[in-house]
């Protein structure tokens, strides 16, 4: 992933290309590997091609799984050898075993091999059968984007270098974030998500990790990586748990604060201030907007029920927990009076002290709101939509500048004059959202980049790969 100082950063759009020397030392990592296998999402679509390209022998197999290959495998099927649909810890298990056994080219279940029948799906039943993540640290490399090299990690202490750190809200000191599964899936099934078709490729029912298997995994985080302060919690439901309380006693247990993700039907108070007292630092809410047009479209009408309580409850109780709200703008069926119904929305309810996620819209394949663009002819409007990332985008919104600034705590007064008919009227014309805004933003970016100090630009001390 390109770090914030990346030239990357600063495009406008979502290229990402790996350079030559980081392609050429893989093909010399890889060239006794029999398997070699790919984990991509759909924006790195192109440097997966390259690395196939680049790394594919007579004697390899090429296989390629994650969010790209489970929700569109022919699409990989036309790069890698065979493709992982859903759930890959036994497949890929399977894989190895039969490749060394020299008798490949049997089904295995979720795997789709290249002019082969579509693979039976199985999903991981039991997670808890699941052994803890590997993070070696021998034969694990990392591309350093600063030195432009691949570098082997030494030790464990190395993980310093590459974990997200981020000011605790509460004592403003760095903290080293562990991110963690605690649980596969979700219960809820909004239209843009990927879950509509993880639903149907990997489980219908959430699955969970077990409280021993999640104590085992922070033994091992406690007993290597001593730097670690707070737990982000990557589960798309967390509140789905029905052992949450013990869960998040058991992060306080080992001294870590935690992040996780809410919907806000799953709000209630004392749940909340149990959370809270048991040391839940950063909560993100999925909101994505407050119309009742759009909420319909994205089926969120149930999930959104208690925003309004979440908002009231960050507002008026002041908790010492960030909260973040997310919202999705490039929607191309939102009229401009929708998403200023959403900006209005916040303007009155937003916590003086939350903050402000953007994304925009992507139509990731198969989901049901790109059915129906696809229906409708509308894929275009969103086709180079790759990542969610605003400001990476062709065209950027005026409307989406105004949420910007609310991000950023500009006076809210001030944001309401801009939010006026006559403002949007200008500065929302083409000239503007496709020419002026991305050019001035780009601008603004690469400022930033050149402003930063060089004491700041990540150096780590690894060892180079060959040394
Ligand atoms: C945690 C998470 C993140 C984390 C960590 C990402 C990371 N690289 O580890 C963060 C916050 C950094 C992140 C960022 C982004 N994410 Co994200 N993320 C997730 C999330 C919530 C869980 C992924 C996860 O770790 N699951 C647990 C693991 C065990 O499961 P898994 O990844 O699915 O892998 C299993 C199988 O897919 C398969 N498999 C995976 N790889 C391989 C490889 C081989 C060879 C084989 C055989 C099998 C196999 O086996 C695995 C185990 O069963 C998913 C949502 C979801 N429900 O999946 C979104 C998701 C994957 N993210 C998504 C996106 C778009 C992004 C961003 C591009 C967003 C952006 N800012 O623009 C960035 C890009 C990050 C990057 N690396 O460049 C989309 C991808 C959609 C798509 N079609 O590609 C998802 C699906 C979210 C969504 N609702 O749409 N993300
Ligand atoms: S609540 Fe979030 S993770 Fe669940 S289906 Fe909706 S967008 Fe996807």
């Amino acid at each position: 992933m390109p770090s914030a100082d990346s030239g990357w950063n600063a495009s406008p759009f979502s290229f990402i290309k790996y350079p030559e020397i980081l392609l050429n030392e893989l093909k010399e990592l890889t060239g006794n590997s029999q398997i070699i296998g790919l984990s991509l999402m759909d924006n790195y679509l192109d440097v997966g091609i390259d690395i196939t390209n680049k790394l594919k022998r007579n004697d390899n197999l090429i296989i390629w799984g994650g969010a790209l290959t489970t929700l569109n495998p022919e699409l990989g099927l036309k790069y890698a050898d065979c493709v992982c649909i859903g759930d890959g810890e036994y497949a890929l298990l399977k894989l190895a075993q039969m490749v060394n056994l020299k008798k490949y080219i049997t089904p295995i279940p979720n795997i789709y091999f290249r002019q082969k029948d579509f693979p039976e799906l199985q999903c991981v039943d039991d997670l808890a059968k699941l052994p803890p993540p590997d993070y070696g640290p021998s034969e694990h490399y990392v591309y350093v984007e600063a030195e432009d090299d691949l570098l082997p990690l030494k030790n464990f202490d190395d993980y310093q270098l590459f974990f997200q750190k981020a000011p605790d809200p509460n004592t403003g000191k760095l903290s080293y974030i562990y991110r963690m599964e605690t649980s596969r899936g979700c219960p809820h099934n909004c239209t843009y998500c990927v879950n509509n078709i993880l639903k149907k490729m990997q489980s219908p029912k959430m699955r969970f990790k077990s409280i021993i298997q999640i104590e085992t995994e922070l033994n091992l985080v406690k007993e290597n990586m001593p730097f670690v302060t707070s737990v982000s919690v990557e589960d798309d439901c967390f509140m789905a748990r029905r052992d949450l309380k013990e869960l998040a006693a058991l992060f306080k247990h080992f001294g870590y604060t935690f992040r996780c993700l809410i919907s806000p039907v799953d709000f209630k108070e004392d749940l909340m201030n149990e959370l809270v007292e048991r040391g839940l630092i950063v909560c993100h809410m999925g909101l994505q907007s407050a119309h009742s047009r759009i909420v319909e479209m994205y089926r969120r009408t149930d999930i959104n029920r208690n925003s309004e309580l979440v908002l009231k409850y960050f507002k008026d109780k002041e908790p010492q927990v960030k909260l973040f709200i997310d919202i999705l703008v490039d929607n191309p069926w939102e009229k401009i009076e929708e998403t200023l119904y959403t900006l209005s929305f916040l303007l009155k309810s937003m916590p003086k002290r939350a903050a402000l996620g953007i994304n925009s819209l992507v139509f990731y394949f198969g989901t049901e709101l790109w059915r129906r663009a696809k229906k409708e002819n509308r894929l275009e409007d969103n086709f180079f939509l790759k990542t969610w990332h605003w400001h990476r985008q062709k065209t950027i919104r005026y409307t989406t500048v105004l949420f910007v600034l609310l991000k950023f705590h500009f006076p809210r007064t001030i944001i309401k004059i801009l939010a006026s008919k006559l403002f949007v009227y200008i500065f929302e014309r083409r000239v503007f959202t496709s020419f002026f805004i991305p050019k001035l933003l780009y601008v603004i970016k690469r400022l930033q980049i050149l402003k930063k100090p060089k004491s700041l630009q990540r150096k780590p001390e690894l060892a180079p790969i060959d040394g």
